[in-house]
């Protein structure tokens, strides 16, 4: 295991780190899941963020695979970097690379924001179906590169319960 990688089992609106990372949908508006429960535990400040960036950058919605950020309101964090991750099954081949692009540009906006660390959830793996063996190795994978490049930043990957947590672990064996 990488020794910028940690994996846990948590509730991601309580990390106590510089940035959690959102599994947003493209309108930025809010929605179930993850999603729900940072706009609730984070408060109305996030979503009037989310509303300035789709008036001022995005007016379309923010396309799969990118990230933008925000406060995190009252939470601990002090951002939200949030990303749309892939539909499955409505991306075809791409869903691998979009899916990878979550990781990688939420990390680079991290970085932009001078955090150490970052928590994800697993974008794509509830409403959006994503296999989960799959998406851990992409996830992995995708941390991992980015920290190989030398880059200084904690990365947590938080998970909501011990079985998508050992999920994960067993997929990314070997890796
Ligand atoms: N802390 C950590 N992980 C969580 C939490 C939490 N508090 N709550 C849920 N998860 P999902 P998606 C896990 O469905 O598949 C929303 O409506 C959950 O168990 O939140 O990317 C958006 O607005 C799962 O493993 O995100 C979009 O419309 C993981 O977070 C759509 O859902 C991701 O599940 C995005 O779907």
């Amino acid at each position: 295991m990488h020794n910028h990688i940690k994996i846990k089992t948590g509730d991601i609106t309580k990390e106590q780190v510089c940035a959690i990372v959102n599994a947003a949908n493209s309108s930025l508006l809010g929605g179930g899941g993850v999603d729900g429960a940072i706009h609730r535990a984070g408060g109305r400040t996030i979503f009037e963020a989310c509303k300035e960036i789709r008036a001022t950058q995005y007016p379309d919605g923010l396309p799969t695979g990118k990230a933008v950020a925000t406060t995190a309101g009252v939470m601990d964090a002090s951002y939200v970097i949030h990303t749309v991750g892939p539909i499955f099954g409505s991306c075809g081949s791409e869903c691998k690379t979009l899916l990878a692009s979550c990781y990688s540009n939420s990390l680079k906006t991290a970085l932009e924001l001078g955090c150490k660390d970052i928590a994800f959830p697993a974008i794509s793996t509830g409403i959006y179906g994503y296999p989960k063996e799959a998406a851990a190795r992409i996830a992995y994978q995708s941390v991992k590169e980015f920290l190989d490049e030398g880059h200084d930043i904690t990365v947590y990957f938080v998970f909501h319960n011990d079985l998508d947590k050992s999920i994960f672990e067993e997929s990314i064996q070997g890796l």
